[in-house]
Formats: structure tokens, sequence, C-alpha cells
């Protein structure tokens, strides 16, 4: 019992106690005046706080700040707000970035400046990539005399890296030719006229044959076609050492090249005229050369689409219109094997006859013209040719000369101009005789000049003067 009561006691001590401390600190955040000395924030207390929560703080306004001004930073104690310095900072520029990127040709440009002081951080030139974009096509297209360029160039800068001159008039524009109706036409479809030079012999005159001389020809007459006069006899393909029936070929495939190289068509004519040898004056006497020949040429040359096949160039005597219409039979499908290219069809008489053609035409091809010679001051009947068209005929003037038939005498100004008025009216092609300095007034270069590259008129004949005045002309009117 005894126990029992101390027990008691001391539980009553203890409770009355631990009331009156609860008491105690409701005091205090009631009435100041109570609190004790330990619960007041003195300077020795100070020292027992423990900052243990920091943030960065600065002592600016940046938004007042200029770029390059010093401001302080400290670190804040979340707790007490106690600040202790950290470091100084610099308010930075704000950078801004103008660009201008090189490309294949030029140079670009980077500055980067701040936005709200004069500060540049850096200027600098990117140098240009030189890294062409190359493609081909058309540089420029041609105008009237004007040359075009066709080519390889950099589609960004336009630098040319390889071009080729293209003309009004060319093979370039024109492309493919084919025949439709009575009419020559281009790729397009389009009515097309080849007016151009041929040469002389080749076994006489094939030094004329070479680019550079063309290109002189050609810078003067702007011509679209070149004719090749591979004479058959009169020591030429037909009656040569085997030697220069190589050299003769290989001048053909020369004139071809330089003719391509100009944008130009080209005529590969089959120069059979029995001037010295009766026989020539029949196609059917050299046939089997022909074949050969046609053969030869036509498959090496099969991807060209600019070559014309003039097949026999003048029969004459007593050649008739069946023994052509026989020989173009055998060449023809010859030269068909390898290409469709135009095949120019001569006629008796010194390819004047187009009445016989008329009468009994070829069957059975495309692309086939019949041609037509005439010496303007020579008594050929227009009417034969413009008849022919008329009718429907496809026909081709592969030689004319405004002179006699002889290739010499005078230029019967009169006669060829209405020659020319009349096949401008119908797009028909003409082809003038001829590039050499030989004896007669047919021959354009002076009689024994010796120029090969300039063809200005002082070194010109009065035909080869004047001709150039009807080929110009035609791209003139386009200026
Ligand atoms: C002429 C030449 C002449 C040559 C003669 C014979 O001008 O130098 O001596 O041939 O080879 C044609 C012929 C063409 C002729 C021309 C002029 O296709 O070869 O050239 N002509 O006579 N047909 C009508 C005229």
């Amino acid at each position: 019992m005894k126990k029992i009561c101390l027990l008691i006691f001391i539980m009553l001590l203890f409770i009355t106690f631990s009331c009156k401390n609860k008491n105690n600190d409701e005091n205090k955040d009631n009435n100041p005046e109570q609190q004790t000395e330990d619960t007041l924030p003195d300077e020795g207390k100070e020292d027992i706080h423990e900052c243990r929560y920091f943030k960065e703080v600065i002592d600016a306004d940046l938004n007042l700040l200029n770029c390059g001004d010093e401001y302080d930073v400290y670190n804040e104690c979340s707790e007490c707000g106690k600040k202790t310095f950290l470091r100084k900072e610099i308010v930075p520029h704000e950078l801004i970035t103008e660009r201008e990127e090189a490309t294949c040709s030029q140079d670009g440009h980077e500055l980067i400046y701040c936005k709200f002081c004069d500060y540049v951080e850096s200027n600098q030139i990117i140098p240009k990539t030189n890294l062409h974009n190359y493609v081909e096509g058309v540089i420029e297209m041609p105008k009237g005399t004007t040359a075009g360029k066709v080519g390889v160039y950099c589609s960004m800068c336009n630098k040319v890296q390889s071009s080729k001159n293209i003309y009004q008039n060319g093979h370039f524009l024109h492309g493919k030719l084919s025949v439709d109706g009575a009419d020559l036409v281009d790729q397009y479809g389009e009515k097309f006229q080849l007016v151009g030079l041929s040469t002389h012999g080749l076994q006489w005159f094939g030094k004329y044959v070479n680019l550079d001389t063309f290109t002189g020809i050609h810078n003067e007459f702007l011509n679209n076609v070149f004719r090749l006069s591979l004479y058959t006899s009169e020591n030429g393909y037909c009656e040569c050492s085997a030697s220069k029936k190589e050299q003769l070929y290989n001048t053909v495939v020369k004139g071809i090249e330089a003719a391509t190289a100009l944008d130009c068509y080209v005529i590969v004519d089959w120069h059979m005229l029995g001037a010295e040898n009766e026989n020539d004056k029949n196609p059917l006497y050299y046939l089997d050369e022909a074949k050969e020949f046609f053969g030869k040429i036509s498959k090496q040359f099969k991807d060209y689409d600019n070559i014309l096949y003039e097949i026999m160039n003048e029969p004459c005597g007593s050649t008739t219109w069946a023994d052509c219409k026989q020989y173009a039979n055998e060449i023809i499908p010859i030269i068909r094997e390898n290409t469709d290219a135009i095949v120019l069809v001569g006629n008796p008489k010194w390819t004047a006859d187009l009445e016989s053609v008329m009468k009994s035409p070829l069957k059975g091809y495309t692309n086939i013209m019949y041609t037509f010679h005439f010496y303007a001051n020579d008594s050929f009947n227009q009417k034969k040719l413009t008849n022919a068209y008329d009718a429907g005929f496809p026909v081709f003037v592969s030689e004319h000369g405004g002179m006699e038939a002889s290739g010499d005498g005078a230029i019967d100004y009169t006669s060829v101009k209405k020659w020319y008025t009349e096949m401008d009216k119908r797009n028909i092609s003409y082809v003038a005789w001829n590039i050499s300095n030989s004896k007669g007034s047919a021959s354009i270069i002076k009689y024994n000049d010796s120029t090969m590259k300039d063809f200005s008129d002082s070194h010109l004949k009065e035909w080869g003067i004047y001709y150039k005045t009807v080929t110009r002309g035609r791209l003139e009117t386009n200026n």
C-alpha cells in the first residue's frame, strides 16, 4: 500500500510539472514580455546558425546595365538571408549572326555583332566553294546571224566548261530531218530549208575540207549545209589508187565531222558525172563501188542524224530514169540497213528530168527526195522544179549556180533571183557550186587565191560575194 501511494504521488508530481511547462510555451507567443533570454536572437546566437541552403543573387538590375558593365554575384542563404560575395561578372553581349552562304563562284560573308552595342565579334569572308553543278544544255539561244551556245555549264553561276556554237538554222535546234509530202521538215515537223555550198571534186580540192576552212566559210556564209562531192571518175574514188581511195574516203569523213562541229547538215554526194569517162554517165556503171561505199559510210555514221546521202550526182548521156530507179533500188536498201537518213535521188539529163520522175516515182521508201540541178544563166526550165513540188514531189536542189552550166560565164542575177524567190516560197533547199579557187566563175574563191580560213569578200569571186548575201540574208531578216 505504501508503495502504491508513493507511485501515485510521483505521477501527480510529473503531471503538475508538465502542465506548467505547457502553459509557459503558449504564453511565449502571446506575450513577448514573457520571452525568456534563451529564445531571443542575439549576437551570441548568430554564430550558432549554420547556413545550409543558398541561392545566387546579384546586386544590380541587369536591364539598367550596358554590355561590358560589371556586377557582383552573391550567395544568399535562403534561411537567414545572409549574403556572401561570390564573384564579379560582366554583362555579356547579345550576339547576332548574319550569314550569306558562299556559292560555287561567289564568296559568302559572316558577320557576328552585338545587338546592343557596336561590338563586332567577327566579320569574315567565306570563300567560294568552286563546286559547280555542271549540266548540259543550251547556254544561249542564237538570234539572227548571232550564234548561240550549247554545252556544259554550271546551273548555279553559268560558268561554261565547254561549248559549241549553235545557229538559228542549225542542226542542234532542228535535229533529225524527214520528208513530209513534198516538204523537208525538221524534228518538230516544221518546214525546213537547207541552204549551203558544195565542195568541188574532193580529188582536186580536198584541202578545203577541214574544220578551219569550213569554219571560215561558215562564219561568212552562215550556211546550214555542206555538200561533199566525191567524184567517181576523173581520178576520183573509182578511178584511183587504193591509197588515194582511202584518202578520199577519209576526206569525206573529215568533212562530215567538220560540218557536224559547225552545227551543220552535210550531204555525201556520189559525184558520178561522166565528164571524162562516158560509162560514168550511168550510175549503174559503178554500182558495186557505190554499194560498198554507201554501205560503209552509212554504217560508220549511223548514229549521225545530220547526214543526207546523195546517191547519184548527174546521170546523163543515154541514161534513163529506169536506170536511175534500178540503181536507187539497189542503193537505198543498203543505206536503210543503217539509217533512215534522207536519200537524195538524181535523174537523167544532168538531174534536170523531174518529168520522168513524176511519171514513175520510186515506191516503198520514206525520206527520199528527188534532186534538181540548174545553172541560172542557161536554159533550165524553172517550171520543171516548181511543178514537181506543186504536184507533191519532194524536190531538193543539191547543186546550182548563177552562171552557165559550164561553171563559168556571167552570173544572171535576174534569173537566179527568180529561182531563189520560187524556191524560198516553197521551202526548197539549195546548194551552190562550189568551194574552190579554180578557174570558172562558179568557184567562190578568187582564182589561185591561197586563202584557207579567211573568206571575206576580198578573197572571193563575184559569185561568192553575191551568194553570201543570199545565205546570210536568210538569217539577217530574223535579227
Ligand atoms: C565542173 C567543174 C569543172 C570540172 C567539171 C568536170 O566546175 O572544174 O572540170 O565539173 O568535172 C555540174 C556538175 C559539176 C560541174 C558543174 C559545172 O555536177 O561537177 O563542175 N556542173 O560545170 N552539173 C552542171 C554543172
